[in-house]
């Protein structure tokens, strides 16, 4: 057994029953063979258990009072994997299915992911099993206010700095940034993405799905290929989803098909995004009210089905594992050239291997392709310590020029190892080898 298999077996062991941790696990350190055999001072060092280990894990309770006087208690979690190369960075998920296999599924990833954007962020993740659905603001803000009540001793500007994923928007932040001020008695940089009248960025709202395109527009145009025209699946509804849909269509493509976890909307004509805006941002409401308001759309219950509709790019921004196998395969039989993973480990490692294997499928890796929101993050810190504020020209300068580097960076750590348009490997190299030169510089740590 090499060193890696070795790692990772005992990673499986040490970490029982954490399937999506494994999972990402398994597709980083299997690919990371090369790097370690260049360096065998790695494996002297322990090196990757120890960058598999998360620095600290805080597990906390958050009780809140419902709109009907009910107690309820949800479990939070702040995984601080790694601060190599910066404070802890990454953001809050509040879904009914986080668990500690997902909150460290995401921070292993975020710590590669940080690494690849060139700024100095370490890698963290944190959130609740709490479901924000269906809850009013005043539920919403009394489930905020008392996870920042544990929260907050854990945190700071120069220590580990949250920020939005599923579930926590603008509205999220906002809450958790008021207590956080209110208890600390400090207006700093201790969130991102938040509103622009308190110390946001401009950008950072668009900024994972416009840099998810960025990625793919530098990808399509090296091979000589562009957007317009192009048909494009876009999974998910939120955040993520709009603004890869947005940016998408300025570059020409035709959004055909999004969903939420209920079921998916497909509309031949190209998707009204202004509606979709109204119906997910204004209202908070279901997609499926989309078919109601736009005559040429059907809505089908479910969501799996939206991977049968042909396509030449799909970009999968929702969540974990929404691409199996199967799906990867009829997405390829269908004609797919490109997939951009908006959402984190959104294909399973079985689909994973489709894609690869497909010829002529260019498949950007989550870590790299949706690695635009955590950069614009960072540029929203930066912005804060320095008390000032950029337009959101040089904002949106910024992020492209950082997914373009980005690209260029995974495109030659895979050629350098041989591996040539595996993105995969690219990205957890390029990414790796960063984190893995500041942690021997720090010694044994
Ligand atoms: P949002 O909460 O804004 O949107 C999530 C979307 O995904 C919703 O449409 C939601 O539907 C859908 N969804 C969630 N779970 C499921 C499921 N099990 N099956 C089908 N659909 C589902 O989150 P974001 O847009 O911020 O995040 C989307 C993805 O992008 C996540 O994987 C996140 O980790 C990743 N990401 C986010 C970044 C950011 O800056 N926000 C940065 C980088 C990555 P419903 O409303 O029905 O739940
Ligand atoms: O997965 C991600 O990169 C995010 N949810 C954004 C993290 C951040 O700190 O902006």
């Amino acid at each position: 057994m090499t060193y890696v298999e070795r790692v990772l077996e005992n990673l499986k062991a040490r970490n029982p029953g954490e399937k999506e941790f494994h999972q990402a696990a398994t597709e980083i350190l299997l690919t990371l063979e090369p790097v370690i055999n260049a360096h065998p001072e790695y494996e002297k060092a322990a090196l990757l258990e120890r960058f598999t280990e998360p620095e600290r894990t805080v597990l906390f309770r958050v009780p809140w009072v419902d709109d009907n006087g009910v107690v309820r208690v949800n479990k939070g979690y702040r995984v601080q994997f790694n601060s190599a190369i910066g404070p802890y960075k990454g953001g809050l998920r509040f879904h009914p299915s986080v668990n500690l296999s997902v909150i460290k599924f995401l921070g292993l990833e975020q710590i590669l992911k940080n690494s690849l954007t060139g700024l100095p962020i370490g890698g963290g993740k944190g959130g609740s099993d709490f479901d924000p659905k269906g809850k009013s603001d005043r539920e919403i803000m009394a489930f905020c206010q008392s996870f920042m009540t544990e929260l907050y001793r854990h945190i700071g500007a120069d220590t580990d700095v949250p920020a939005g994923d599923i579930g926590v928007g603008a509205r999220e932040v906002g809450y958790l940034f008021g207590q956080y001020k209110r208890l600390r008695n400090e207006h700093v940089g201790v969130l991102t993405g938040r509103g622009l009248s308190y110390g946001g960025s401009l950008i950072r709202k668009e900024a994972t799905g416009y840099g998810l395109v960025y990625m793919l527009d530098e990808a399509m145009k090296t091979r000589g290929d562009s957007l317009q025209g192009k048909t494009v699946i876009v999974s998910g509804s939120g955040n993520v989803a709009i603004y890869a849909c947005e940016k998408a269509q300025q570059l020409g493509a035709k959004v055909v098909a999004m969903y939420d976890s209920n079921g998916y909307i497909y509309d031949p004509n190209g998707i009204d995004l202004s509606v979709v805006k109204q119906i997910k941002e204004v209202e908070r409401a279901r997609i499926k009210e989309y078919a109601e308001r736009v005559p040429s759309a059907t809505y089908t219950e479910g969501c799996k089905g939206i991977w049968t509709i042909p396509c030449d790019v799909a970009l999968p921004c929702a969540t974990q594992n929404e691409i199996d196998g199967e799906s990867a395969k009829t997405l390829v039989a269908n004609g797919v050239k490109y997939v951009g993973e908006g959402a984190n480990m959104p294909s399973t490692l079985e689909a994973i291997e489709v894609f690869q294997k497909a010829n002529g499928v260019v498949f950007l890796p989550a870590k790299a392709a949706n690695a635009g929101g955590v950069a614009t993050s960072a540029l929203e810190m930066a912005q804060s310590s320095g008390r000032l504020y950029w337009s959101a020209e040089e904002v949106d300068a910024k992020l492209k020029t950082i997914m373009v580097n980005i690209y260029r960076n995974i495109d030659n750590a895979a050629k350098k190892y041989g591996f040539e348009g595996n993105y995969v490997m690219g990205a957890n190299i390029a990414g790796f080898e960063k984190v893995a030169d500041a942690m021997m510089a720090h010694g044994i740590v």
